[in-house]
This record gives C-alpha cells, structure tokens and sequence, in this order.
C-alpha cells in the first residue's frame, strides 16, 4: 500500500491533518487502531478556543459545530466561598467554545468519509521503519494480516501511548503532579451558565458542561486513588461542598453518573518533534495537564503548521517550513505548558501552608486586578493559531 503521507492516529489531530491535506490535493491514508464506534464515543475535551473554532469554520467543518455549540463569554474563579467572575470578551475580545471532543470526532470522521479516501479502523500500527530514507514505511496489522504502508512523510498522531513518539527516539521533558482528576459526565443540567473552577480546602473542582443537559465534573484526588472507594453518593456530596458558594439562590444540580474515570495530570515535551520522514503531532509529541484545557487545541495548532509545511513542499520542493517544523511548533507549546502548569499549581490544593498563602494571593491578584486578568485571559481564550494555507 502506498501513499503521500501516512497519518498514524484517528484523534483530533490525525483527522484534521488528513482533512486540510485533503483541501491542498494531498493525498493521505489513517490508520487508527480502535473502532470507528469507541473514537466516537471517548469523552475527552469539551473547551475550544476561539482560533480553534475560526479554523474549523475556514476549512468547512463548523456546520454542527455553529448550530450546536455553547458560546462562553467568561469564567468564574471560586475561592473563600465567593465566586469571582473573568470576562474573557470583555478583557480579550475572544470567547471559548463547549462542544465535546467526541462531537468534534464524530464530524471529522464524517467529513474524511466523504471524500471516499482512506481511514481504516482496527487497524494498529506496528512500527515504524526507513525513517531516514524518502521512503518510510509503517508496518500495520489489518484482519489478522500484517501489512506495510509506504508514504512520502509519516504524521505521528496516535497520542501519548501510540508507536510514534518512541520510534523518533527523541529527548523528553517530564513533569509529574502530585495529583489527578476524578472525572463524571452526568446527566444533569448545569447548575451555572459558566465554568467554575474551584479552589478550596479540601482539594480543586471543576464544574463544565457538554450540553444543556449533560454536565461534567472533576474533583482533586491523589494520583493513586482507587475509583472504587468513590460511590456516586460520595462524588456529589465532594462536589457539592468544594463548590459550595455563601449565596443561597446556588444549589448543584445532581443527575445519573453516566460515565466516571481518573486521569493523571502530566506535563510531556518531547523534542525534536521529527525526525528524518516522521513529525509527530498532538499528544504524540506533548502532554499537558488538563486544568488549562489546552490538549485538543494544542494538537490542532500543530497540525496547521505541518499541513502548511507540506504543502509547500509537495507544491515547490522547499524543505525550509518541514525543516523548521519543531520550533514553529515548539514556542507554542512551551507556552501553553507554561500556562498549564501554573493554572494547575495555582488551582489544586497544596498540603504546604507556604504554598496555600501563596495561591490564594495569586488568586485574589488575579481576580482584582484587570492586568493579571487580562494575561489570564488571553492564555486562556487562546493565542492566535497559526495561519493555514489557503485561509485568507
Ligand atoms: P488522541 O485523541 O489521543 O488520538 C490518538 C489516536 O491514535 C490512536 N492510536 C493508534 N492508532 C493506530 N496505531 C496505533 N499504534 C495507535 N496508538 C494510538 C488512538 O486510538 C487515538 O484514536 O490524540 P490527539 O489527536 O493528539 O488529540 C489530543 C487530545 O485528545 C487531548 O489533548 C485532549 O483530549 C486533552 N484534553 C483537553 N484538551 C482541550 O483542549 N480542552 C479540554 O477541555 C481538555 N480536557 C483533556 C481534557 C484530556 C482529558 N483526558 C482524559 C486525558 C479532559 C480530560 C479528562
Ligand atoms: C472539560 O469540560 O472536560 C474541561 C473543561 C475545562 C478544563 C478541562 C476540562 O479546564
């Protein structure tokens, strides 16, 4: 089997390589090792940052996504019980957008369908070899078959357990938090219009949302905790007393627990993102963890950048923009990680008093003054994405 550029990965990131490739004539073969039906139905992400959503809309996939989006003017910080509110359009000019990761599959998966070009299901890769030849091959298995697909340029985007990150055997910058996420989707309406984030005593929650119907929740664990140990009862009396503000007229709304997982909080750099034929995109080439709600935009800022990059190599033969592909990438990256790290350590309840003086000190700052606001503001809604080709 050969193509132009085989892409390693039905995520965000791969789809949306494989559908702007597709926009510059490009041709590309996906490889994904789950089910068409699990991808679909992986609740990850739900915040889209505004340049996100701009360059769904300019490369023609935003058509649900505009009907069924929740539009989010600002957010509310919930330290000492009181709520503080940050006005994202009013300091930036930008909103974020709620639509849940897997919608955003659902309507990358359709859109690739369309074409009729290549997006195989249950089908893993292997490894990978030739690298550095202008031949690379990916080996793959495919109904109990090994094959090999051979590409011009290989996209690493099978995330943070997937194949391609060790085989660009590259050096990695790690960051481990002492804490995790025990996450629910449940069916219940939000009990805000906005997202809370909350800092409190007894450790970080987070009230988000997918729908008007369905919420999303996160409380601080301990990045060993055993979900067994938390019942549903246990999660909401958590979640009703971290969230708990001095205002009578708030109550949370409770509803089934639809779904319930705990996720580590991570900071991964790997660097270079290439090497010789493979560039890796996504969380195949960096973590962060979840409390910014960077990941999925990360990896889509990504994907512009290699998607122009080779198209102007397939359209004049120049290497420059692949060359540089790592450190148009990487400055962007050591941003966002930057904002996430200090989100996460200003959020999540640490058991040193120091440390506690010092988040509430940089929570009231940022909460009092417009400047600090405004700098969270801007790194929250998002900096300016890279400008794809063809995007006037
Ligand atoms: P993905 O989505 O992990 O997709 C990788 C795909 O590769 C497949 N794969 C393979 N395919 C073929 N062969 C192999 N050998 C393979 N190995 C793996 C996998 O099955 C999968 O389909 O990576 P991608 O595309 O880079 O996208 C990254 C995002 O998924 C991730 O950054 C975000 O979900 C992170 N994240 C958030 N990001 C945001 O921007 N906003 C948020 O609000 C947000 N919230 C979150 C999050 C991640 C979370 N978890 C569970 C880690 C909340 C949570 C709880
Ligand atoms: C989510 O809705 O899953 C979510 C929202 C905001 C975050 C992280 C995750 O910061």
């Amino acid at each position: 089997m050969r193509t132009q550029v085989a892409i390693v990965g039905a995520g965000p990131a791969g789809l949306l390589l494989a559908h702007l490739l597709h926009r510059q004539g490009i041709d590309s073969v996906v490889l994904e090792r789950q089910t068409r039906g699990h991808i679909e139905r992986r609740i990850r992400a739900g915040v889209l940052e505004h340049g996100t959503v701009e360059l769904l809309r300019a490369v023609g996939l935003a058509g649900r996504l505009d009907r069924e989006r929740m539009v989010h003017d600002g957010l509310e910080l919930l330290f000492d019980r009181t709520g503080h509110r940050i006005d994202l359009t009013g300091l930036v000019g930008r909103q974020i957008t709620i639509y849940g990761q897997h919608e955003l599959v659902k309507d990358l998966v359709a859109a690739r369908l369309a074409t009729g070009a290549p997006l195989l299901f249950s089908a893993p890769a292997l490894d990978l070899s030739d690298l550095d030849t202008g031949q690379p091959v990916v080996r793959f298995r495919q109904d109990g078959r090994e094959r090999e697909l051979r590409a011009d340029v290989i996209a690493g985007c099978d995330g943070f357990h997937g194949v391609t990150r060790p085989a660009a055997g590259a050096g990695t910058y790690t960051h481990d938090y002492p804490h995790a996420w025990l996450g629910i989707l449940a069916a219940a309406p939000p009990s805000s219009p906005e997202l809370i984030y909350a800092y409190h005593p007894d450790g970080f929650a987070l009230h988000s949302m997918r729908t008007p119907e369905i919420t999303r929740l996160y409380l601080q664990v301990a990045p060993d905790e055993d979900l067994e140990l938390w019942p549903d009862e246990r999660i909401w009396a958590e979640l009703a007393r971290r969230l708990h503000r001095d205002e009578p007229a708030w109550s949370l709304t409770t509803g089934e627990v639809l779904e319930k997982g705990i996720t580590a909080h991570r900071s991964v750099v790997t660097e270079p993102m290439q090497r010789g034929r493979l560039y890796l995109a996504g969380d195949a080439a960096h973590i962060v963890p979840a409390t910014g709600a960077k990941g999925l935009n990360l990896a889509v800022a990504d994907v512009v950048v290699l998607a122009t990059a080779l198209s102007e190599w397939y359209a004049t033969g120049a290497t420059r923009l692949l060359d540089g592909y790592t450190d148009a990438c990487l400055s962007r990256v050591w941003r966002v990680q930057q904002f996430s790290a200090w989100m996460t350590t200003m959020l999540h309840r640490s058991p040193d008093p120091f440390t506690q003086r010092l988040q509430l000190s940089q929570l009231r700052y940022l909460t009092s003054s417009t400047a600090a606001a405004t700098s969270f503001a801007e790194n929250y809604a998002g900096l300016p994405l890279p400008r794809p080709t063809g995007w006037s």
